[in-house]
């Protein structure tokens, strides 16, 4: 009787740690590209830097096209709040102004012009 519970634990245990694992696998991971105003490598530095954040799998802006190609999982995170962030960092997006107060205090080779 005692080794039946303790199956019948093991087996609810497991089912559970199957639970977790089959929603890490299904989680959906989604990438975008969103235009991103900028200038150089610092610019680089700093819009990729601002999406070193939860739910982001990963962020590459690319200086020439002003084109920034980003991961997410869907669960946690969404196009929206990616253009926020990178907004309030100082750099137009496609959606949103740049903040202006980070705009201000840019370095002075990333001060891009403004539309
Ligand atoms: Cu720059």
């Amino acid at each position: 009787m005692k080794n039946i519970k303790m199956i019948i634990a093991l087996l609810c245990m497991l089912s559970i740690a199957a639970d977790v694992f089959a929603k890490k696998a299904n989680e959906i991971l989604i990438t975008d590209t969103i235009k991103v105003s900028g200038n150089c490598d610092m610019c680089k530095a700093n819009i990729e830097e601002a999406l070193d954040i939860k739910g982001v799998k990963k962020a590459e802006w690319n200086k020439d096209t002003k084109i920034l190609i980003v991961s997410y999982y869907a669960s946690k995170i969404n196009n929206e709040t990616i253009q926020h962030k990178v907004a309030d960092a100082g750099y137009d997006t496609e959606k949103f102004k740049a903040n202006v107060a980070a705009y201000d205090k840019l370095h002075a080779c990333c001060k891009y012009e403004r539309k």
